[in-house]
């Protein structure tokens, strides 16, 4: 309305934009003259398609109509073209709508993103604006041009000269309008001509004219066009001016892979046999990285990085030492098998450490996740490894390593056993795996930092048994630590525990009734409203790097490790929104419960005749002082009257195991793990955001809640979420029955392994208490 009022803004066209109809309808009440409509499509269906396309007729609004559809984004040409007609078909013939009314989008997506399917991304609009433009005639073509550029953010000059490139051969197809920064966009003639061609190529997915793809050509020149605010950006490039060892140093220090390539081929042809090239300049400067690592200069992300670019220089190399005849396998400082333990499916851990293993010269034989005992086993005596690491996430893991640990002793190994993950600890190793396998040393490794020096020391031939024995005595001593701790522990007795139990305040009302009765899935929740959801401080614990965020950013040690991680970890968080990588699905449940002692009784319904499941909570034994009470969850649930209970199980890891394998085969551990790392992210914002919805609405116990996202991460709100495998309730295996409650594979695609981890990886489950 204001805008109606200010002459100079008012004779300006308006475009309403908003992804909810309410608020567009609340725009086309008060625009004057013909407004256009962003946007509408067919993603709820026909129905609702016609009725938004009706009353954008009534105001006499022109359509922009997204090439979306009940089944998703159109990606192919072929997509593309089938809802443009279908939608076209409907507004047109059925609804009465005037053809030059509408605009199509038929998506612009971002190209050169590393990942092949997008290569044809550009070519696809393009094909089909032809298309569209020829079948259907008046609509108009429309795109988010900016978002082809995506993968290049934070190097404009390349960008503008993809939009440049790109809008010269879509128009060209029949594109009308676009949304790009018109007043920033070079003349195609006037752009840099190899850059021009690297780009169109990379746009027209022409085939590759290099030993590199397009997109990795592209990538390798932008850092020299890159600029700032439209200018020119001289980078520093004064190291390139050192001897090629002291580049290859440079580049492995700061994780750059623009040049590594030149420097690699440049060092190969100044020594005997590419083997030279390893063995010399790229091993030394991975010995700078590990020093700098080791002495605290360097961390986890950073290190991570550096591997990328070895990486690169050793794929470089390797034709030309297959080509060697006389090629004889290259040196190695050791070959560790490492893997993941049956039924456990977590591997960030795992991985971080293999790649610093890796950085160290040794050789990682990574066997994956789930992998059971007799693999492992096979695996070590096929490739002679010089060491076992296993790693766990969940208590069932531990049981499971003490078998491959059993295992080890039977079939007579004597190789180091190396124990890591986030449930492991030194007392469990000490305590249950070592005494299980005493043919060879076992040693817990609490992270990766500590696991070269573990595993130089256990390798080290004047020193492994001098460190073999040093473990070993540490061990005994923690056994024995571990046998008073238990002695004088106070317990109480079941019965006193549960005599001591916390009993609810009858006077106190109950959380109430649920707004239904069952259960309701959640097909493909909002990404985005997930990321604004995101707990980032432990996402920088996985990294080692410790403090809390936004404090962490500012950090003077890790500071400047967290800004550049952060940096790279929002980049790619937008493009797993924008290019719907991971798929976030869920389901909720809620019935009428009772409490029966330390068990949760859950019912069918009102009538709470016939028990349809059975949680069990253990109850705390430790004898209590000044009056505190021996807890089980059961206590949060009344004996009597009207309860409930919830339940709830979520996921943001549809994707996440394709996305991961695609960098990793790619030789981009870095980006494979930060891909991983946040969709544990955001399955965990999942939680928190369902829970949020659950207290407000489907529950509604807190309808006029008015938490911010900080509370929420710190948990200020009324009612629990605890997830089975925390200490509120350890046993794992109440799963099955939340599973078999929430029906969760049916209904969001999730699964419990036989250690009753969940798949995919990034998942959380759990109860709801309402008090
Ligand atoms: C982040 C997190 C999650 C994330 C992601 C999990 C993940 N990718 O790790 C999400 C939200 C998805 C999650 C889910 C769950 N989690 Co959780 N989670 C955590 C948390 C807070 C951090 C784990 C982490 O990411 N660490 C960072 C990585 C890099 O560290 P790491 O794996 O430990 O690896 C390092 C070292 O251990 C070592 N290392 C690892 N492996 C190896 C191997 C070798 C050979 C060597 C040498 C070293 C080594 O080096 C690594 C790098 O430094 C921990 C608590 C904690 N502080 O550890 C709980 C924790 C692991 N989770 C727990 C539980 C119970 C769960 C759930 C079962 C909860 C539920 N019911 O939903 C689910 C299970 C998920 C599934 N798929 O089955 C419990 C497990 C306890 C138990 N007794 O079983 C923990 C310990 C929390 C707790 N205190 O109770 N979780």
């Amino acid at each position: 309305n204001l805008i109606a009022a200010e002459p100079d803004i008012a004779r300006v066209p308006v475009m309403i934009d908003s992804s909810k109809w309410e608020v567009i309808e609340a725009g086309l009440k008060c625009v004057q003259g013909k407004p256009i409509v962003n946007s509408i499509s067919m993603k709820e269906g026909e129905a609702k398609f016609r009725e938004q396309a009706v009353a954008c007729l009534r105001y006499g609004a022109a359509v922009v109509v997204m090439a979306f559809d009940e089944v998703g984004q159109a990606d192919t040409a072929a997509r593309k073209i089938e809802i443009c007609t279908r939608a076209y078909n409907i507004l047109v013939n059925e609804v009465g709508f005037p053809p030059e009314d509408i605009i199509f989008d038929p998506n612009i997506f971002a190209v050169a993103t590393g990942i092949e399917e997008h290569d044809n991304y550009a070519v696809d609009f393009i094909e089909a604006v032809k298309v569209i433009k020829a079948a259907l005639p008046y609509a108009r073509i429309s795109g988010g041009v900016s978002n082809v550029s995506f993968s290049f953010r934070g190097n404009e000059p390349v960008r503008r000269a993809i939009h440049s490139v790109f809008l010269y051969h879509a128009i060209a197809a029949g594109m009308d309008m676009g949304i790009v920064n018109a007043g920033d966009l070079p003349v195609y003639d006037d752009i840099d001509a190899e850059l021009r061609e690297a780009v169109e190529d990379v746009i027209l997915n022409r085939p590759q004219r290099t030993n590199v793809s397009n997109t990795e050509r592209l990538v390798d020149m932008a850092p020299r066009y890159k600029g700032e605010k439209g200018q020119a950006r001289v980078v520093d490039l004064k190291w390139r001016d050192q001897p090629v060892g002291k580049r290859i140093e440079h580049a492995l220090v700061n994780g750059i892979t623009e040049f590594i390539e030149a420097d690699t081929e440049e060092a190969r042809l100044g020594v005997e046999r590419p083997l030279h090239v390893i063995e010399g300049p790229l091993m030394d400067g991975m010995n700078v990285v590990g020093d700098l690592f080791g002495s605290g200069k360097m961390f986890l992300p950073q290190v991570v990085k550096s591997a990328r670019v070895m990486k690169q220089a050793v794929a470089w190399l390797e034709p030309y030492m297959e080509a060697e005849k006389a090629g004889k396998p290259r040196e190695q400082a050791g070959r560790i098998l490492m893997a993941t333990v049956k039924g456990d499916v977590h591997d960030i851990g795992k991985n971080i450490v293999g790649v610093v293993l890796q950085c160290n010269n040794y050789e990682v034989i990574d066997l994956g996740v789930m992998v059971p005992a007799d693999r492992i086993l096979d695996a070590a005596v096929e490739h002679k490894v010089d060491i076992i690491g296993l790693s766990g996430l969940i208590t069932p893991s531990l049981d499971e390593m003490v078998f491959v640990g059993a295992e080890m002793e039977r079939r007579g190994f004597d190789i180091p056993l190396l124990i890591g993950g986030a449930t492991t600890s030194r007392t469990h190793t000490a305590v249950k795996i070592e005494p299980a396998y005493r043919r060879g040393s076992t040693t817990y490794v609490v992270d990766a930092s500590r696991a070269v020096s573990v595993v130089s020391g256990l390798l080290s031939k004047t020193d492994r048994a001098k460190n073999e024995a040093a473990t070993r005595d540490e061990y005994i001593r923690i056994r024995e630590q571990y046998a008073r701790g238990q002695e004088v522990k106070a317990r109480a007795t079941l019965a006193q525990a549960r005599e001591n139990r916390f009993r609810i305040d009858p006077t106190q009302p109950l959380p109430g009734k649920p707004s239904f009765i069952g259960v309701k899935s959640f097909d493909a929740w909002d990404l985005k409203d997930l990321a604004d959801h995101i707990d980032w401080t432990p996402f920088f614990a996985s990294w080692e790097l410790i403090g809390r965020y936004p404090l962490i950013l500012e950090d003077e040690i890790v500071g400047e490790a967290a800004r550049d991680l952060f940096e790279d970890a929002k980049l790619m968080l937008k493009r797993i929104i924008d290019e719907k990588w991971f798929t976030a699905k869920g389901v909720v449940g809620f019935w009428p419960a009772r409490a029966d002692g330390d068990d949760v009784i859950v019912f069918a319904d009102e009538s709470r005749d016939a028990e349809i499941a059975r949680f069990h909570t253990l109850r705390q034994q430790i004898k209590k002082s000044n009056g505190k009470p021996n807890l089980a969850l059961s206590d949060f649930i009344a004996e009597e009257g009207d309860d409930y209970i919830g339940a709830f199980a979520v996921t943001a890891g549809h994707g996440e195991l394709e996305i991961a394998k695609r960098f990793k085969d790619a030789g981009d551990d870095y980006s494979a793990i930060l891909a991983t790392a946040l969709a544990d992210r955001l399955a965990e914002a999942f939680a928190e955001r369902l829970h949020k919805e659950v207290r407000t609405q489907l529950w509604g116990y807190a309808a006029d809640e008015t938490s911010s996202i900080d509370d929420l991460i710190t948990e200020q709100y009324q009612g629990i979420r605890p997830a089975p495998g925390y200490p509120a309730q350890p046993d794992h295996t109440e799963k099955a029955t939340l599973f078999r409650l929430l029906q969760a594979e049916a209904n969001a695609g999730m699964a419990l392994t036989e250690s009753f981890a969940m798949t995919p990886p990034a998942s959380v489950s759990g109860l709801y208490f309402g008090h």
